[in-house]
């Protein structure tokens, strides 16, 4: 496969702060209102969110740690030998590592990661734990069509890792939109392993997502902290709360910021106006039976081929060929 035939544009970084003010009074004047979950990730973000994996309530990075630790050596034998692994974000250094272990004579590993200081850390642990591996580091939005390094070496197939049921946080159509991408970035004999958290009792999902601690709701609220230093917007802290809750039939928690009380707030040039209790939406966290998870592929040209559960089934790996490709 050609690494340069897909190329195209160039990867987006972070938007210039012009552009962040448009995305936020843009997000603001819809109805309902609503922030997009990647402004999240500032450094205090990405702090918060390594904290929320520890929370007791919060099973997924725990059961899929899990997972990966009875599997990623059956994981790794499916892939093959001479495996270029692209991960999609590089946040998750303990998965990745548990699978890099047994992958066979893997070719290179491709990080891509939209935050400097992540990418940095990431490529400096791995290359310390394998030193005769090729790490490549990616800077960029995987969102985006990616222009992928060129490896030292002619690998016999592209798998993307993306780990994390990062992919719950995108709509049906996005999600589809982005494994269709994906699809094309694997190649005709790539693949993709990805990490989805399962449907299972409310309670169990909303705990995740409320945990006693507090700490998802600093999470949530500190996109407010980050707009008011990045855009200069005056959002007082102590007037929007957290709230999540699972919706069964759309089968997702949805995260919102709840307006304690009638106000107004300052984003550049406009201001905006909240009603007492309006909630404004900032994250989906889509839930998924193996049905859901086969559907949505399918749209996206892909079949599962292979799929794996921890011991308690609350969250699943799967291994996503070309749709006609497993019976080849
Ligand atoms: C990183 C997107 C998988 O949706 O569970 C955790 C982010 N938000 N708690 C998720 C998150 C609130 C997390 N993902």
């Amino acid at each position: 496969m050609n690494v340069q035939a897909f190329d195209l544009r160039d990867d987006d970084r972070r938007p210039p702060v012009d552009d962040l003010v448009g995305i936020v009074q843009r997000g603001l004047r819809s109805q309902p209102k609503r922030l997009p979950s990647w402004l999240f990730y500032d450094e205090r973000g990405s702090q918060l969110f390594e904290a929320i994996c520890e929370q007791p309530e919060y099973y997924l990075t725990r059961c899929e740690i899990a997972l990966m630790a009875t599997h990623a050596a059956e994981m790794a034998d499916v892939l093959g030998e001479e495996v270029r692994l692209v991960e999609y974000g590089s946040g998750n250094a303990v998965k990745t590592r548990m699978l890099l272990e047994h992958l066979h004579a893997p070719v290179s590993y491709v990080p891509v990661e939209i935050s400097a200081e992540p990418l940095r850390r990431c490529v400096q642990e791995m290359g310390e734990r394998f030193p005769a591996l090729a790490v490549q580091p990616h800077p960029g939005d995987f969102t985006r069509p990616l222009r992928l390094p060129i490896p030292p070496r002619a690998p016999r197939r592209t798998v993307l890792y993306f780990p994390g049921s990062t992919i719950g946080n995108f709509e049906a159509r996005d999600a589809a939109e982005l494994l269709r991408k994906m699809r094309n970035e694997m190649g005709d004999g790539g693949g993709i392993l990805i990490g989805a958290d399962l449907k299972k009792d409310t309670a169990t999902i909303e705990a995740a997502y409320n945990d006693k601690a507090g700490v998802t709701a600093q999470f949530t609220l500190n996109m407010l902290v980050r707009l008011n230093r990045e855009i200069g917007s005056d959002f007082d802290l102590s007037s929007f709360r957290h709230r999540a809750h699972y919706n069964a039939m759309a089968g997702r928690i949805e995260t919102f910021l709840v307006s304690a009380r009638d106000q107004k707030v300052r984003i550049g040039k406009q201001l905006v106006s909240f009603a007492p209790e309006e909630a404004m939406q900032v994250e989906y966290s889509c839930k998924y039976s193996h049905e859901d998870f086969a559907a949505l592929s399918a749209k996206a040209g892909l079949e599962v081929a292979h799929a794996w559960t921890d011991p308690q089934a609350m969250f699943a790996v799967y291994y996503l060929v070309r749709a006609g490709m497993s019976r080849h």
